[in-house]
């Protein structure tokens, strides 16, 4: 149980609430626990026979869980006397599901400049890494809200980071390896935003380990006064998951959060705006990435994808909108003997059926037998002919044998070797009625690969009927 929750907590019972009610709950007790439960979680049944009381017990938990999650509780699913308490209090009617929390009280940072203070590093990163690290978390809030950080070397510092393993001086020991990975007390005088990680996590800036970023992140939107959110896709939902961490900016749901708590930000100039969809008859258009799926075109471009049907008209959609946590696509291709796709975005990858991403994405390059100093994969594309899927980084290519899941011997080779005249690079690449297509730049080659030869020169936006 976090600190900052304990702190909230324990103002509130004493300050609103008196003694606690009794440990088991009566009869009485657990009908307006599952009243209660019915008003905010509708697909809570309210019982009355012993049949249904048991058909109902499973979703009745499962909204108790909820419920405590939301409000920073132990999640117990059981109707136990601190859950009870919070029930009892007024609730404005306002509904849990689907939107952020923010502690009682309101409690936030009444100025324009929060500093704060790294006393403590973890040996698991260099200190720049971590300065850096915890900077770009901060800005995720200060992008979006008229709010901002300051690092200082002093003791004034408002919010005092620090990682630290077991007992470290404040009334929520760590708990070794894994389980609590890190917290943060609600605004405030003293210890209030102060946001402790335990040491004896793996630190890393990756998939691997605990991701330093997302749960900085995490933290300090609780340092700012956030809690926990019931939106699934918000940073502030209770469940760590790693998503790419590059480009990351607020979910929508934090974001409501935060300029709810501090106002919005206005726009500057040379701000993270949202970027204006790129053009698609531009003459000069490049494409990111670029893949056949079950027999449409996709073209990649800047979060932003267009869709070539067979029946040949065209849609474009933000990449994020039909594949959540995928925010750019620097390749793509279709393994049509799986029926899945495969994205790529700087040293990761994710695996996409339809619309649904599998669970488990995004992974590391390196499953594919790509050398760690690949972090970024250009253009990819599937042979069906070979069972092959080429790799492109830079001027050079790799062949991947999708039947036996490893690399071919003999690669990576110089494309311009390799595949004479395509172009010494490529950003793109698919696959089309046994063609072969690079784009590099704004322009392109067919490519016959039976016969090994280039058939003709376009131009990226000939696919656009413009
Ligand atoms: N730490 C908990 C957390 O930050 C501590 C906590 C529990 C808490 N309830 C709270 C803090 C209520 C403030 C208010 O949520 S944690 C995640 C997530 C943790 C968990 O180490 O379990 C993240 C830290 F969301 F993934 F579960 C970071 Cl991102
Ligand atoms: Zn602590
Ligand atoms: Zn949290």
């Amino acid at each position: 149980m976090g600190a900052a929750f304990k702190i909230v907590m324990v103002v509130v019972v004493v300050s609103l609430c008196g003694a606690l009610p009794a440990t088991s709950p009566s009869q009485e007790e657990l009908l307006k626990v599952q009243n209660y439960l019915s008003q905010f979680y509708p697909d809570t049944v309210v019982s009355t026979s012993r049949a249904m009381q048991r058909s109902s017990q499973v979703s009745f938990e499962s909204n108790l869980r909820k419920m405590q999650t939301f409000f920073g509780l132990e999640v117990t699913g059981q109707a136990d006397s601190r859950t009870l308490e919070v029930m009892s209090r007024p609730r404005c009617g306002f509904i849990d599901i689907n939107r952020y929390g923010l502690f009682e009280g309101r409690p936030k940072w009444n100025k324009t400049v929060v500093t704060y203070r790294i006393t403590d590093y973890t040996p698991d990163l260099g200190r720049s890494d971590v300065d850096a690290t915890i900077a770009k978390a901060l800005k995720l809030y200060s992008d979006v809200a008229p709010i901002d950080f300051k690092q200082i070397d002093s003791d004034a510092a408002d919010i005092i980071i620090k990682f630290k393993a077991g007992d470290h001086g404040d009334f929520a020991p760590f708990d070794g390896k894994y389980g609590v990975l890190a917290h943060a007390f609600s605004p405030g005088e003293g210890i209030g935003g102060d946001t402790h990680f335990d040491d004896d996590e793996d630190w890393t800036l990756t998939s691997a380990g605990t991701n330093l970023f997302l749960v900085a992140a995490h933290e300090f939107g609780h340092a700012l006064g956030l809690a926990h959110s019931e939106d699934e896709t918000a940073l502030m939902h209770p469940t760590y998951k790693y998503v790419n961490t590059e480009g990351y900016m607020l979910p929508d749901d934090d974001r409501k959060g935060i300029q709810a708590l501090y106002g919005v930000r206005a726009k500057s100039p040379g701000q993270s705006e949202p970027e204006l969809p790129p053009n698609k008859c531009d003459t000069k258009l490049s494409f990111d990435a670029a893949t056949s799926i079950k027999g449409d075109l996709y073209f990649f471009k800047d979060g932003y994808f267009w869709k070539r049907s067979h029946r040949n008209n065209i849609i474009m959609k933000k990449i994020q909108s039909v594949w959540p946590g995928v925010n750019k696509v620097d390749a793509a291709y279709e393994n049509n003997r799986q029926h899945i796709v495969i994205f790529f975005e700087g040293n990761h990858y994710w695996v996409v059926t339809g619309n649904t991403v599998l669970p488990g994405y995004p992974k590391p390059l390196s499953d594919f037998g790509l050398p760690a100093s690949v972090t970024k994969v250009d253009a990819a594309v599937y042979l069906p002919l070979t069972s092959r899927t080429l790799f492109f980084v830079r001027n050079r290519y790799w062949s991947y044998n999708e039947r036996r899941g490893r690399m071919d011997v003999g690669y990576p080779k110089l494309i311009r070797r390799g595949l004479p005249r395509i172009a010494f690079q490529v950003d793109a690449a698919f696959e089309k009625r046994g063609y072969l297509y690079f784009s590099h730049g704004f322009r392109q080659k067919e490519y016959d690969f039976r016969r090994r030869r280039v058939r003709r020169t376009l131009l990226n936006y000939e696919w656009m009927d413009c």
